[in-house]
């Protein structure tokens, strides 16, 4: 990359723009064309996308799709979806998209086609799924498994959970799930609360099988399981592993056959459609796991076909991007009005902050603008009645994702048009707020007039789907995940890697015999020193 982001011409001309933008009213911009609601709207793969609510005209959406070109984000997304080794500092491919790609379709990795390898796990994990569902695979003590514990961390279990959680209503409900992610035994302690052994099946997921949380849950399962079944033989019918580790998955005991595999072009946080999404495959079923397929792969297509105009991912990055690098805004804010997406922010929380949290460009240069915005949320309507306060009538510049979905799974009226009035009438209160006069004609004492003032202008996406499914999950994420890769070619850096995760990993392990061993010398700084002794202590 030749040119800085700022040395852009469209960068510039953003600048430019923005001068003139940055006092707008979105209230102006509504009256001043009566159609706008409907203008800046997308129906696209099932999706209705109300991006009218934000602080932009049509100039401002030319400027956009120009940096957009300017950086090569059509150019770097066909690199991506042809397998091209776009994760430079790792030295590989970025095909989380092939792992949704149908049978019969050709992606090449070092010239060879990896569909059929996708294709071959899948039906390794349905055929698995189907003998769990059925009670056809039988526990040590030939009794049928009854309950499923994911065991991972990071993007070895945000996906697994969120899916569950999210697609739950769709779930084989005689089989319970948990999942164990935390180093702190308390995790794993309440995750077999009330479990039989001989009825539960472990699912280590680690791509690597040498994440320390997971090895030592790993471990602790283990025991667990061998305390009540005590023969060593007995778990090869109570654990499986998905990993790309095959020889330290044998070295634990458990048993080739029952390793699901993936591969070194799938991240961790792009991993739930690889193997690591066994538990929620189990939960749901293969013919429900492949909907999900459907759906991501839908929005991938049309990620990779759509123009600009017309392209949800490609708008709801650079969205993004406007707000971050000339408002200011720090934070994006993610409402999902459906229970079952309640892990969704958190999920959303990997996928963006660990893609792109960077702060060095892939020249190695460090960036002088803004990068990753921090990512939160919580479903509606919960969050209403706690923070939401802070964006209507806070200091701080808060855009804001809601997600919708106009029938409710579990039809009891009148829930349904509660929550959706509710989501509907938040986009509008952020966007157009409430006048001083507006206040005076309800009758308010004058000296409350001010702090009943909701200054509006506010900006908001609104995504309404037709009713959660596993397809229309797919959808989401994936839509998600390429308005990641948007922002990241545009800032010239890397989603695809998580040096940030390394470092305190290293010096956790340093630690670790430092509290075993309390003779042990310790030559950190005074504050570690301190902290160290107090726990020996
Ligand atoms: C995700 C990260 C990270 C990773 C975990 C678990 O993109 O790489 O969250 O998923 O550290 O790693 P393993 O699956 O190797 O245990």
């Amino acid at each position: 990359m030749s040119t800085t982001l700022t040395n852009t011409l469209a960068w510039k001309s953003l600048g430019k723009h923005f001068n003139e933008m940055k006092d707008v009213q979105m209230k102006s911009l509504f009256v001043e064309d009566g159609n706008r609601g409907n203008r800046f709207k997308l129906k696209e793969n099932g999706i209705y996308f109300d991006y009218s609510k934000h602080r932009i005209t049509d100039e401002t959406l030319t400027l956009l799709f120009n940096l957009a070109k300017e950086r090569g984000v059509e150019e770097r997304g066909n690199a991506m979806f042809l397998g091209e080794k776009i994760n430079t500092t790792e030295n590989r491919a970025v095909l989380h998209t092939a792992l949704r790609a149908p049978k019969g379709s050709t992606i090449l990795v070092d010239g060879r086609n990896i569909v059929p390898d996708v294709h071959a796990v899948l039906d390794k994990m349905a055929d698995f799924s189907n003998k769990i569902r059925s009670g056809e695979w039988k526990g040590f003590t030939g009794k049928r498994i009854k309950n499923i514990i994911n065991i991972g961390i990071g993007g070895s279990d945000l996906g697994p959970v969120m899916a569950y959680e999210a697609l739950k209503y769709f779930s084989a409900r005689n089989l319970v799930f948990r999942f164990v992610s935390n180093v702190d035994g308390s995790d794993f302690a309440e995750a077999v609360q009330g479990l039989d052994a001989d009825e539960t099946l472990f699912i280590i997921s680690s791509k690597t099988f040498t994440t320390l949380e997971t090895m030592a849950n790993a471990q602790t399962a283990r025991n667990w399981a061998l305390s009540y079944l005590k023969d060593p033989s007995a778990v090869a019918r109570h654990f499986v592993a998905v990993s790309t580790n095959e020889k330290e998955v044998t070295k634990f005991g458990i048993d080739p056959q029952n390793i699901f595999g993936f591969w070194d072009w799938v991240g961790g946080r792009y991993s739930m459609s690889a193997a690591i999404g066994l538990s929620t495959m189990i939960a749901i079923g293969s013919e429900h796991y492949h909907s999900m397929l459907k759906g991501l792969h839908e929005m991938d297509e049309h990620f990779r076909t759509a123009p600009f105009e017309k392209n949800i991912p490609v708008i709801m990055g650079l969205l993004g991007l406007w707000y971050n690098n000339f408002f200011g805004a720090q934070t994006q804010a993610v409402f999902p009005y459906d229970k079952y997406l309640h892990r969704f922010p958190a999920y959303l929380q990997q996928l963006t902050m660990e893609s792109n949290g960077k702060s060095v460009t892939l020249d190695g240069v460090t960036t002088d603008y803004q990068t990753g915005v921090v990512y939160w949320g919580e479903p509606g309507t919960n969050g209403q009645h706690s923070f939401y306060q802070l964006i209507h009538q806070g200091t701080k510049l808060i855009p804001t994702d809601f997600i919708g979905f106009k029938k409710s799974l579990n039809n009891l009226p009148p829930h349904q048009d509660y929550l959706i009035a509710n989501m509907i009438a938040q986009g509008e209160a952020l966007a157009f707020g409430k006048t001083a006069d507006e206040v005076r004609t309800e009758g308010v004492q004058e000296q409350l007039v001010a702090h009943k003032v909701f200054e509006g202008n506010r900006p908001s996406s609104t995504f309404f789907l037709d009713q959660m499914s596993p397809e229309n999950l797919g959808k989401l994420v994936a839509m998600y995940e390429h308005a990641v890769f948007v922002q990241g070619v545009i800032w010239g850096i890397n989603p695809y890697d998580q040096m940030g995760v390394e470092l305190g990993k290293v010096l956790a392990q340093n630690i670790i015999p430092e509290l075993q061993d309390t003779s042990k010398a310790i030559n950190h700084d005074s504050s570690t020193n301190a902290l160290i002794d107090f726990y020996r202590k």
